[in-house]
């Protein structure tokens, strides 16, 4: 995959003129760098940035990984999941460089970094932790992939476009012994690309710590994850008796999140949303909060 485009490369992908290219670039809308020479070149960066700002899917990026016809088809109408295989592969061979590849010409097929996750990113993990449960993969093998995974992830997120601050905040932790922390990070990466300040706590955050956290940041919106729980009873009883009075003190909202959360607590966690899918964060990011009053 190219690292830098020139102008007759990018109005190639982009399908359009090279003197719009050049508009844009001198107007800022996509960042160039200059030759000695004085021609433009643009850092694969900042092509991705510039897609997802106006939400442009680039037909063709990096396509060229993939000799196979079909997958080309499959990515040229969108269709990232055809991915899965290609980026479990990588992530268990441990190769962090291809599945940032992997992951960048997914973004780029379909610049929705929601989709992303759900559609590519996290069925590998799923099948990793099946194959792992059944004793078909060790466990440096599963480790090795998650890093990968994360690794890559991590890097994509430091590409990507971040929208101006929308002067709001959320709060992120995983419950009291959680470790699973990566599904929670991608929904931080999610509200940071959205513009919001994100303050995440991370792995194994004990209540009292998570309250703190409230009534110091005064987040509008605070997500709490449990994915491996032992003791369901504590949990409802902290989040009812601590974290739902804390985030409602400060006009916040609580959100849930993790693996089935609307089947175990529907009507025994006060949370404002229960989250079992990372694409209802969407909504979250694009209505207003509400008062808490109104909640
Ligand atoms: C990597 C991994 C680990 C790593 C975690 C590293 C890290 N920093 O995150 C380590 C090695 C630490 C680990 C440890 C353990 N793990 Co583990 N792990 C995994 C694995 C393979 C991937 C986890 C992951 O990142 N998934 C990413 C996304 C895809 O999954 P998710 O977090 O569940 O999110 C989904 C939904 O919850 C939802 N969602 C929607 N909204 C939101 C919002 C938020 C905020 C969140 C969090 C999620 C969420 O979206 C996602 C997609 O559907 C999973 C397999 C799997 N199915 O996920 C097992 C898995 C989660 N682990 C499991 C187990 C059993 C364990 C251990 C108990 C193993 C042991 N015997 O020690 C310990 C528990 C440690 C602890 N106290 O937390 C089980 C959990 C079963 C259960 N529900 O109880 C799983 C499902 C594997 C399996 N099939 O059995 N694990």
């Amino acid at each position: 995959m190219r690292s830098i485009y020139s102008t007759t490369d990018l109005a190639n992908l982009l399908e359009v003129n090279e003197s719009t290219i050049k508009r844009w670039a001198d107007s800022g809308h996509i960042e160039c760098v200059k030759t000695k020479g004085g021609h433009r070149r643009f850092p694969i960066a900042a092509v991705l940035r510039f897609a997802q700002e106006n939400r442009i899917a680039l037909r063709g990026f990096g396509f060229g990984e993939f000799p196979d016809g079909d997958m080309q088809a499959h990515l040229a109408a969108g269709n990232i999941s055809k991915l899965i295989p290609e980026l479990k592969r990588a992530a268990l061979s441990g190769k962090i460089d291809l599945a940032l590849e992997i992951l960048r010409v997914g973004i780029a097929a379909r610049p929705h970094l929601l989709s992303l996750y759900h559609d590519v990113v996290f069925p590998p993990l799923v099948q990793i932790g099946e194959q792992w449960e059944k004793g078909t993969l060790t466990v440096d093998e599963e480790h090795l992939a998650s890093r990968t995974i994360r690794e890559a992830t991590a890097r994509l997120q430091a590409e990507l476009f971040q929208k101006p601050s929308v002067r709001r905040t959320v709060l992120l932790a995983c419950y009291e012994d959680e470790l699973h922390d990566f599904s929670t990070q991608c929904v931080a990466n999610y509200f940071e690309s959205e513009g919001w300040k994100t303050v995440f706590l991370g792995q194994a955050t004990p209540t009292d710590s998570v309250v703190h956290a409230v009534r110091k940041h005064q987040p509008e919106v605070t997500v709490v994850s449990t994915i491996a729980l032992t003791d369901e009873r504590k949990f409802i009883r902290d989040m009812n008796e601590a974290v739902a009075p804390a985030t409602r003190s400060v006009g916040g909202m609580l959100v849930i999140g993790g693996p089935r959360t609307r089947e175990r607590f529907a009507g025994t966690v006060q949370a404002d949303m229960l989250t079992d899918s990372i694409l209802q964060y969407e909504s979250l990011t694009t209505r207003p909060i509400p008062p808490a009053a109104a909640l």
